[in-house]
């Protein structure tokens, strides 16, 4: 990541340095508009510089994959200027390979099924339909053909992908499918485009796979597409409904004040399974790092009292690319996980009694002891015992590494 971000300024610098001579009269300004999504295995990241003030380039942005950074200049419409790619040989890459999103296959993961192997970590994955020149508003809802069918067949692919990383961790490997297909002011027909989604996955879905498991992620709204979302949470229920899917919840992906934990009971009466994005929606954005608050604890807690650790899939979905990335890694799951042990140390046998004699005052005050409890003792021996820094320490084993390793990275 940080050969990424270099690579990202000395582009930067670059264009601009290219790009100042032909601006128009007028000051032009400059607008920074990061993407909020992570960088993941096959996964990608944006940025995209907006010229105000300039008629001939409107913008600048950056797609930039594990192995590959696409630079384009685009007009006021949108349209590219022209587009060329920067290659970085990032050590994941070994198969030298390029291929574009249509042509993936399993051979061009192996090497992080590899890693995953010999660090004994188990792999997920994700079809990606943003940041592509054929990505647009719609995607898997396109009318086009064209553009609908490139979707399809990278979404198939990555089903196919998936089955094979599970295959060879021997444990099924869940395949996140989000798009971010809408509009930016209200459809004519809101019907026309989810009737072309369902048709899109009921295709893409025909394949049955043993080792993954599918999993469907609606999203609010997304950027610059705020009036109408395909694949809204309606949507993907009912189409779990109709296909026994597996639902994801991301807890940054619904309105601020909609409970996800209210959902948790509901979902599991119906479904054998969730899928868990944990994360900490900030206004418009959905990806803040996740702490320890009343969201996150709310939805631990109502997993444990129902009983369903087996039956969800905790998954982590935040980034924050202007803090050490370790440590915002380290942040969130440590809050996750200090979610879940609260949730576990919880009285929930003498609240669930007060509650069936009637007595809420009782309830109220115990829910509210509960809450200061000394849970900080258990929370500090659970760390000694897993052999992981105790309390803050870790903020200085991370600033080792950053200065022993990190930052000696080219
Ligand atoms: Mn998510």
């Amino acid at each position: 990541m940080e050969k990424i971000w270099s690579i990202l300024m000395a582009a930067m610098i670059l264009c601009l340095a290219v790009s100042v001579p032909s601006l128009a009269e007028g000051t032009p300004t400059l607008e920074l508009r990061p993407s909020a999504s992570s960088v993941q295995p096959g996964g990608e990241f944006t940025v995209e510089l907006v010229i105000h003030n300039n008629p001939g380039i409107a913008g600048i942005r950056f797609a930039f994959q594990y192995d590959e950074t696409l630079l384009q200049l685009t007009d006021a419409n949108g349209q590219s200027l022209t587009d060329w790619e920067v290659g970085i040989k990032a050590k994941q890459d070994e198969t030298g390979e390029k291929v574009d999103r249509d042509e993936v296959e399993p051979h061009h993961f192996e090497s992080w099924i590899q890693w995953a192997k010999e660090n004994d970590f188990k792999l997920d994955f994700n079809s990606t339909s943003f940041s592509h020149p054929k990505s647009g508003d719609l995607t898997l809802a396109n009318p086009s053909d064209d553009i609908r069918n490139f979707w399809i067949e990278h979404t198939k692919r990555c089903r196919w992908i998936s089955d094979e990383m599970g295959k060879a961790q021997n444990d099924p490997c869940m395949m996140n499918l989000w798009i971010h297909d809408g509009s930016k002011e209200v459809p004519a027909s809101r019907l026309r485009y989810r009737r072309i989604l369902e048709e899109s996955l009921d295709e893409i879905f025909a394949t049955e796979y043993k080792w993954m498991k599918d999993c469907i992620e609606a999203k609010l709204f997304g950027i610059g597409l705020e009036s109408y979302t395909v694949g809204s949470y309606d949507f993907y229920l009912g189409y779990r409904a109709k296909k026994n899917k597996i639902v994801t919840l991301d807890t940054g992906h619904f309105h601020l004040t909609e409970s996800i934990a209210d959902k948790v009971s509901s979902l599991l009466l119906f479904t054998p399974e969730i899928m868990l994005h944990v994360s900490r929606p900030i206004r418009w954005d959905s990806d803040h790092v996740v702490i320890l608050n009343d969201d996150v604890q709310d939805l631990a807690r109502e997993i444990v009292r129902c009983d369903a650790l087996d039956r969800v899939h905790i998954g982590l979905d935040y980034f924050d690319a202007t803090i050490n990335r370790i440590g915002a890694y380290v942040i969130g799951s440590r809050a996750t996980q200090k979610a879940f042990m609260l949730a576990l140390l919880e009285p929930i046998a003498l609240l669930r009694q007060y509650e069936d004699e009637g007595k809420y005052f009782q309830r109220l005050a115990l829910q509210e002891e509960a809450k200061s409890l000394p849970w900080g003792a258990v929370w500090d021996m659970y760390c000694l015992q897993s052999g992981v820094p105790v309390g803050e320490s870790y903020i200085a084993e991370i600033e080792k590494y950053e200065s022993d390793v990190t930052s000696r990275r080219q």
